[in-house]
């Protein structure tokens, strides 16, 4: 049987994955997606790193195995890639200046400011440390397009939240006016997997989607949860855990927007936070974390 080179690395990946081989996904990757494509360098500061697991576990439009063999050249990802150390940091230098103004950044979690930014130091290059401020400061102006992931990125959320006693921002504050185009806030907490993916895929395959005020994508953040909400004018639960709606116990849904909750819902499809008997707790809202079930609760 005669395969083709493509279908032979196809299947070498497949097959190192099974054996737990491990191999060098970005050599990989430069060969089997499109090199006219715009690469991704994913970087994390202070986050909790959920939005990458969300995006590990995504299956709509497609599952991350094809995402990574097929459709992206992720050159750059902290938890899949075999890169550690000087390696690491060269490999994401290395790629930002070959792709100088057509990669596409993705950046997960806040970004500390404070004490000479020293609260998250991500690597170091050539012997000098590299704070993930540095590195958005340096890679966020040479980015095709920047893309904050999740609240905390987007908005500052957990890492921002109370006194912000570790002197966290977000994204968009930090590069406003630098980048070369409008950085695109995808909030969540995590971010949801279908938006992370095919946000990617849109800003290759067509460029920059319509975003509004808050730089969200409007194809997945025109509507409040409560509008579509099939717990609507039902009995009003005094608790969670019980079947209702929990208007009376601070659900946030009238207030956090995000189309998908309600309809693909999460987990390839197996539920989200109402469905499974508790209020919105508003993750993906520009003032997360401040549910008064949280407050109730005294974090
Ligand atoms: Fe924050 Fe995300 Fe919440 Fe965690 O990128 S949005 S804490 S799920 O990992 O940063
Ligand atoms: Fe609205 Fe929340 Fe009640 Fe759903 S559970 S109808 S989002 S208040």
């Amino acid at each position: 049987m005669k395969i083709s080179r493509r279908e032979f690395l196809k299947w070498s990946a497949a097959a190192a994955v099974a054996l737990k081989l491990n191999f060098d996904m970005d050599k990989l990757n430069t060969v089997m997606a499109a090199e006219s494509d715009p690469p991704v360098i994913w970087l994390q500061g202070a986050s909790c790193t959920g939005c990458s697991i969300s995006v590990l576990n995504v299956t709509n439009p497609t599952t991350i195995d094809n995402v990574l063999q097929n459709k992206v050249s992720m050159k750059f990802h902290p938890n899949i890639d075999t890169y550690s150390g000087q390696s690491a940091m060269q490999a994401i230098d290395n790629a930002a200046s070959q792709y100088n103004g057509q990669f596409i950044l993705v950046l997960e979690g806040a970004v500390h400011t404070g004490s000479n930014q020293n609260y998250c130091i991500i690597g170091q290059l050539d012997g000098v440390d590299v704070t993930m401020y540095d590195a958005v400061m340096k890679y966020g102006p040479m980015a095709k397009y920047v893309v904050a992931a999740g609240t905390c990125a987007s908005f500052g959320g957990v890492a921002k939240a109370g006194v912000n006693s570790s002197t966290c921002s977000d994204v968009k504050s930090l590069l406003n006016g630098k980048t070369r185009s409008s950085v695109v806030n995808l909030p969540g907490c995590p971010a949801h997997p279908t938006v992370l993916v095919q946000t990617l895929l849109d800003l290759i395959l067509t460029g920059l989607p319509a975003i509004d005020s808050y730089n969200r994508p409007t194809k997945y953040f025109s509507t409040r949860i409560h509008r579509s909400c099939p717990r609507k004018e039902t009995y009003e639960a005094r608790q969670p855990g019980v079947y209702g709606c929990y208007e009376e116990i601070g659900c946030m849904g009238r207030s956090c927007a995000s189309n998908l909750c309600p309809s693909s819902t999460w987990n390839n499809n197996r539920g989200w936070c109402i469905g499974v008997n508790h209020p919105c707790i508003g993750c993906a809202s520009p003032q997360f974390p401040t549910s008064p079930l949280l407050s109730a609760r005294g974090d």
